[in-house]
């Protein structure tokens, strides 16, 4: 059994989709970043870098319980486990794992960066929306261009696939028009046509928020919370964090600890 802690996101998206295609059994325990119930201290002892996802495998290595963060990680992780989306062949395998660390090192940073000046900078900010936006295109014309010759990032469906999907799935965000991208199109939609795609990115699918938080959002995601993991944030609220709702506040995340099932609650 795997506990899966996430929240629904292009980075969350990445994990269960593995587990779907990985046939592995997993339990979600729900983290609301928006809330911010990554900084509870359970959570942060599986990923003390406050983020999903992250998981802890109750059957990890020597049987005893194993707690892993970053999405590649995991990912390399679920398929070492599972055997499946990893080739064993050396050549194979790495070029696996680059485009996987092309995934996390580029596209997420990147594509993460445009959705933030885009859809979540209070202000707009026209030199941050050009230069990540330009980034995004730049990184649709390599993958463009990588698909016109392979049907897969790496050749065959692999966890590079798994890992780069779900950001291209919110590029409404990014006004990315596919069309522009018929290879990416093409790569996107067989992807989106398997099942486990479809079942993994379903997950608590009711609650995705992707873009406009509202205040209390906004204080955990990008506040004072951030700097301290919401140990000093009674203290010294950030500026412009939600006035009426003390969401930083111990007491208040204890209120919401009380009434919301998550990691440690
Ligand atoms: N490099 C990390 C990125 C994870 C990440 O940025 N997660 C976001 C959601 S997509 C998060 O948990 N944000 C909450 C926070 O920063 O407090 C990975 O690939 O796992």
């Amino acid at each position: 059994m795997i506990d899966l802690y996430y929240w629904p996101t292009p980075n969350g998206h990445k994990i269960p989709i593995m587990l779907e295609e990985a046939g592995l059994e997993y339990r979600v325990r729900p983290v609301n970043m928006l809330r911010g119930e990554q900084f509870r201290p359970a959570f942060l002892k599986v990923n003390p870098n406050n983020k999903i996802p992250a998981i802890v495998d109750r059957d990890g290595p020597g049987g005893r319980p194993f707690a892993l963060f970053e999405s590649g990680a995991i990912l390399q992780y679920l398929a070492e486990k599972s055997g499946k989306l990893m080739p064993r062949e050396l050549a194979a395998r790495y070029t696996v794992i680059q485009w996987l660390t092309f995934q996390v090192a580029n596209v997420g940073p990147m594509f993460g960066q445009c959705g933030h000046f885009l859809g979540y900078a209070p202000r707009k900010i026209p030199y941050a929306i050009e230069r990540y936006r330009n980034e995004t295109l730049r990184l649709y014309g390599v993958m463009d261009r990588r698909l016109a010759k392979v049907d897969y990032l790496a050749g065959d469906y692999s966890i590079a696939d798994v890992a780069t999907w779900p950001w291209v799935h919110v590029r409404w965000l990014h006004r990315i028009d596919l069309d522009a991208f018929p290879n990416v199109k093409r790569w996107y939609q067989a992807i989106g046509a398997r099942p486990a795609v479809q079942r993994g990115v379903a997950l608590l699918e009711e609650r995705m928020k992707i873009g406009n938080p509202d205040a209390e959002a906004r204080e955990a995601l990008f506040g004072r919370q951030q700097l301290d993991q919401g140990r000093r944030a009674a203290r010294r609220p950030a500026r412009g964090a939600a006035r009426s709702r003390p969401a930083g506040t111990r007491a208040a995340q204890a209120a919401r600890a009380r009434r919301t099932r998550g990691p440690g609650a």
